[in-house]
């Protein structure tokens, strides 16, 4: 059965051009003028485009004493209705825990995904065990690893660890990824403010300043350079990160930088509210920041020193968020976003016209693949991609509210925003997600998606107890000695 997608304009990173889509065996075959299938869709004034990845998703994960309340199932069904049609999760071992025991534990739960999927692994602790699993990950086809610089105590990595484990990354041709938040002044600020009696959802705001950001920022780009790895840095929320990232990338480093839609959209005025609920609702890491960073952000998305607007969707319900009721330490931290992130950056960045469509499908879809490994298979609109593809509707309107929500959670932090740009269809491999508005997924379609490594492999060249012992740094072709 062949689907063709008829009279739309197509947008990609690059171009726009008016042509039928003519989708076979859930792949795009053939790409023109006049096509004819089993199943026409009509897109006339609609822009067809690569369907949204959001490389960063807390899906049904551990955190906190409790679980994020979006499970593969209900996640990757919101994904669909707000036209993302892949998510890279985070696999999560817990200290001590091996790395392909985690993994397991997330291929047990992605099994009811909607949409496909793959995951980044998480470094949470450091020992030969992590070396090894490493390259066992990779060959599983899970190419990026992230790192916390926060969470004293539970996921945070020391920085010998990271250093350890950047130069792993290196050498199995993977991307580091840093949550970068110093969490040693963390863990000392959320001390003295319960100390002073600051308990309320707005002192975790205060125990997490953009400062706290950029030193964790400026310092995991210094060791991805001195390990000589990529780095991908998540939910850059602040200049002061922005600006770390910016240098990096003008004097050659490979970094990029993470927007989320909630930092670009939401400031710390939410923290404010008198309502308890609205702001715990609300707290997440890194916080809300104020204009001046909203507009760092967005002036990055245009210039191209910020690359990927994701969610960091960790949602949880407001009665989970009250196990935080007198210590804003025990607030879950995470928001939702997976169904919005694309509407609401439709509506706060192309309609305003402070991004264009090309950069819109840049942004959401494309570089996530590019950098992440998967292009072009995912993040295109080309011959022999995945029929991963949005029929977006620039007309079609709603208002953002909880009622209406695919999302488990009894709340939504967009609630009331008014978007203009939702989905007419979204197609997950040439099955129909999406028709006319109405969301038809169907659990357990997704699939798991293996990743390449990047570049150079190398790993006969590192050994647990050469990256764990002191040694000096050697750059690429430079000896260490006489520079
Ligand atoms: N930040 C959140 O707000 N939630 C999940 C993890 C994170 O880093
Ligand atoms: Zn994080
Ligand atoms: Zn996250
Ligand atoms: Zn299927």
């Amino acid at each position: 059965m062949s689907t063709v997608i008829k009279g739309g304009t197509i947008v990609t990173h690059d171009l726009t051009y008016v042509a039928d889509v003519l989708i076979e065996g859930g792949r795009i075959a053939a790409i023109g003028p006049g096509l004819r299938g089993d199943v026409e869709l009509d897109a006339t004034g609609c822009f067809v485009m690569p369907g949204g990845i959001d490389p960063h998703t807390h899906l049904e994960m551990p955190f906190m004493g409790t679980y994020s309340a979006d499970n593969f199932e209900s996640g990757t069904r919101a994904a669909l209705a707000g036209g993302t049609t892949m998510v890279v999760d985070f696999a999560l071992p817990s200290p001590g825990q091996g790395l392909l025991d985690a993994l397991e534990m997330w291929h047990n739960k992605s099994g009811r995904a909607n949409c496909d999927y793959s995951y980044h692994m998480a470094v949470t602790w450091w020992g030969e065990k992590v070396f090894d699993d490493m390259a066992a990950v990779v060959d599983r086809g899970i190419t990026s690893f992230k790192h916390f610089l926060a969470y004293k105590g539970a996921l945070m990595v020391n920085d010998d660890e990271l250093f350890s484990s950047f130069q792993r990354v290196r050498d199995l041709g993977a991307i580091a990824m840093v949550h970068a938040e110093n969490g040693d002044v963390v863990a000392e600020l959320s001390a003295r403010l319960l100390r002073e009696g600051n308990v309320g959802p707005e002192a975790h705001a205060y125990s997490r300043p953009p400062q706290v950001e950029g030193e964790a920022t400026n310092r995991a780009i210094m060791i991805a350079d001195m390990a000589g790895a990529p780095l991908y840095v998540v939910h850059t929320s602040c200049e002061d990160s922005h600006e770390a990232i910016r240098r990096a990338r003008a004097a050659g480093k490979r970094v990029w930088g993470e927007p989320l839609i909630q930092h670009l959209t939401l400031d710390e005025s939410e923290y404010f509210n008198a309502d308890w609920d609205h702001a715990a609702r609300r707290v997440m890491s890194p916080p809300f920041r104020n204009k001046q960073h909203q507009d760092s952000l967005w002036a990055g998305l245009s210039s191209g020193s910020l690359s990927v607007v994701a969610t960091d969707h960790c949602a949880f319900t407001t009665a989970q968020k009250r196990s935080g009721v007198g210590d804003f330490t025990k607030i879950p931290n995470g928001t939702g976003g997976l169904e919005d992130r694309m509407p609401m950056l439709w509506t706060y960045g192309v309609v305003t016209g402070r991004i264009t469509m090309n950069e819109f499908v840049a942004v959401t879809s494309t570089n996530a693949a590019k950098i992440f490994g998967m292009y072009p298979k995912k993040g295109a609109v080309a011959v022999g991609s995945d029929a991963d593809l949005v029929v977006w509707d620039p007309m079609r309107e709603k208002v953002i509210g909880a009622a209406t929500q695919q999302s488990a959670i009894d709340y939504n932090v967009f609630e009331g925003k008014r978007v203009t740009g939702l989905p007419r269809f979204t197609l997950t491999r040439g099955q129909v997600a999406v028709f006319d508005g109405e969301v038809r997924t169907q659990e357990g379609h997704g699939e798991f998606v293996a990743r390449e490594p990047n570049g150079a492999v190398n790993r006969a060249l590192s050994t647990f107890k050469e990256l764990t012992a002191p040694r000096p740094v050697v750059r690429a072709g430079i000896p260490a000695s006489g520079v």
